[in-house]
């Protein structure tokens, strides 16, 4: 297959080399120069297993020589869908020593969504954990090979690599373990990420070698990780903000130890704090709402020492290793924000970031005001910022506009997505973030909302027009309508305002409906309203947008009134 390229005009790609931002090592070359500089600490751990640099550096090495083995070729895509286990970070370095190109999913993502990744990526290979949280992977992967139309070929359970003690038991294996890695370009594209999506189906997110090692790099330094570092993985490890912000790709940057956890709920990630010592973990604002609940709950250094007590609770003492708790993904409330230092004892730091690639971060030391009432500022001195009306004229100094950015970490364009580009990037090459935003004197950024329509629940960000179209095909609905309603818990819900036809569906029928369209169940609505008609005003002609907007204002007020 042809290398993947993301297209920067030469003077911006020359500028870039030059300022040394990208500076031509690919994700392989990077995985061994870290093992040849800390081949013995610990590079990850779920608290059970732990492997040294070298160690992973040897998964890896025999993961690239299974996909050799199971028939797929360099350049070939290969969609990857683990949870947090240590083998995520084998499989993703064992794919790029092939020069093979994964495409990041997430653990919730159904059939649905992992057809239409492996379509949209032309994608050979799909790497799988056989069953996990109650559902059954190997089905979805025998589905996917048994449809002969999605080009799918090969599907790797690693599961079966644990019941054989790795991937390399045939001596086929050891044979290509010896086959030096494969030549790619650091130009090329590395992997892709999937997009929040803010309308239709999510859009694959092209990154280069070069582009991402950047901000990896860049935020390993702005986040002063090094050896001592120990990141708890809390989030889905698929994920931009833990994957890269610094992540874990930043701690396996600075020697430090990366720590899995399966899930980001107190009674998972708080034993494995405390039994690592965590100095660092990346969290969306709910998360952090309930972990400042758990410590809560028994009052300051009411009981002291460890664990949870009897009742399942904790205290606040568990998390004394902690160093940094960093929050984003979505709006984080000041008086939310204000709380964490005292409750969770260690610094805060926000992140507004984006899978297309602008970071922006607090640094640490920053003023209270900064760390409290922004989401940061921009990774680079090269992130080129601006913020502009619905004329894409610039506003006045301190006013709300949308945030278009470009620079050495920001796409381009999505991959094989012409419509989308369009709309998405200016003749200039700027991405439109669909973000609203303000810059403070400082620098700082203040996200104030997003001109899109889609759902940030909780961090995951579901496209209105994806729930109505799975909505809209259920007989008994005529017309339906999703909008975002702010929720104490999610940050924001899904609400669908559904017109029936004819009889009137039962809210718990249209979701199984959703779920039998095997889709994320976070995209399943969270609240259905039944309506006559969704007009509520008797203007002519509007927008779905302003229909959206106006269903949500009518709705909020019923709901305050
Ligand atoms: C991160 O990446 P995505 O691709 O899942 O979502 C990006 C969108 C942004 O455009 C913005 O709408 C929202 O998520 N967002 C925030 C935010 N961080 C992200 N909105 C308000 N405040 C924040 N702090 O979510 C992501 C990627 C890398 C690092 C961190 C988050």
């Amino acid at each position: 297959m042809i290398p993947l390229r993301q297209e920067w005009p030469e003077s911006l790609a020359r500028r870039y080399r030059e300022a040394g931002y990208w500076t031509g090592e690919t994700f392989w070359e990077f995985l061994q120069r870290s093992a040849e500089t800390w081949p013995e600490h610990t590079a990850v751990t779920d608290g059970q297993r732990r492997w040294s640099y070298q160690q992973l550096l040897q998964h890896a090495e025999q993961a690239s020589a299974a996909f050799l083995a199971a028939g797929l070729n360099p350049g070939d895509r290969v969609v990857v869908q683990l949870p947090n286990v240590p083998e995520f970070i084998s499989v993703v370095f064992g794919l790029f020593r092939a020069g093979m190109v994964p495409v990041y999913a997430l653990p919730a993502h159904r059939m649905t969504e992992i057809a239409h990744f492996v379509s949209k990526a032309e994608a050979r290979g799909y790497v799988f954990v056989g069953k996990h949280d109650n559902f059954q992977y190997a089905d979805l992967a025998a589905a996917l090979l048994a449809d002969k139309t999605s080009g799918l070929q090969v599907t790797v359970d690693i599961a079966d690599w644990a019941k054989q003690g790795g991937p390399s038991a045939s001596e086929d294996l050891v044979l290509r373990k010896a086959q030096p890695p494969a030549k790619v370009s650091a130009s090329d594209v590395a992997f892709m990420q999937i997009s929040g999506g803010s309308t239709g189906l999510s859009k694959l997110i092209p990154r280069t070698h070069d582009d991402y090692l950047y901000s990896v790099r860049a935020s390993a330094e702005i986040c002063q990780l090094n050896e001592k570092t120990v990141f708890l993985a809390a989030l889905p490890i698929a994920h931009n903000f833990p994957m890269s912000s610094p992540g874990f790709l930043g701690v396996l940057y600075a020697g430090g130890t990366v720590v899995m956890a399966s899930a980001p709920s107190p009674d998972v990630a708080f034993p494995l704090i405390e039994k690592e010592q965590v100095t660092i973990t990346a969290l969306v604002p709910p998360l952090v709402l309930l972990w400042m609940k758990a410590v809560g709950l028994t009052g300051n250094g009411a009981e002291t020492g460890s664990g949870a007590g009897e009742s399942g609770r904790w205290s606040k003492a568990t998390l004394s290793s902690l160093q940094m708790v960093q929050v984003g993904g979505a709006k984080f409330m000041p008086e939310s924000a204000a709380r964490v230092k005292s409750e969770l004892g260690c610094e805060l730091q926000q992140v507004f970031g984006m899978a297309e690639g602008l970071v922006n971060y607090t640094r640490p030391g920053d003023p209270e005001h900064l760390v409290i009432g922004t989401q940061g500022r921009p990774i680079s001195d090269a992130d080129e910022i601006r913020i502009v009306d619905e004329q894409d004229q610039p506003v006045s100094e301190g006013e709300v506009g949308q945030l278009l950015t470009r620079g050495p970490y920001t796409i381009r364009g999505y991959h094989n997505a012409e419509e989308a580009n369009q709309r998405s990037f200016t003749d200039e090459g700027f991405y439109r973030t669909g973000d609203l935003v303000k810059m403070t004197p400082e620098g700082y950024l203040v996200v104030q909302g997003r001109a899109t329509d889609h759902i940030n629940r909780a961090g995951e960000k579901v496209s209105a027009e994806e729930i109505e179209d799975h909505l809209i095909a259920h007989p008994q609905v005529f017309d339906v309508a999703v909008v975002s309603i702010p929720d104490q818990y999610l940050g924001e819900r899904s609400c669908a305002f559904v017109v029936p036809e004819g009889e009137k569906p039962r809210p718990v029928a249209l979701k199984k409906w959703m779920r039998e369209r095997h889709v994320a169940d976070f995209k399943i609505p969270d609240q259905i309203v039944f309506v006559d008609s969704l007009q509520t005003t008797a203007v002519g002609k509007i927008s779905r947008k302003q229909l959206r907007a106006q269903l949500r204002d009518k709705h909020l007020q019923s709901l305050s009134g």
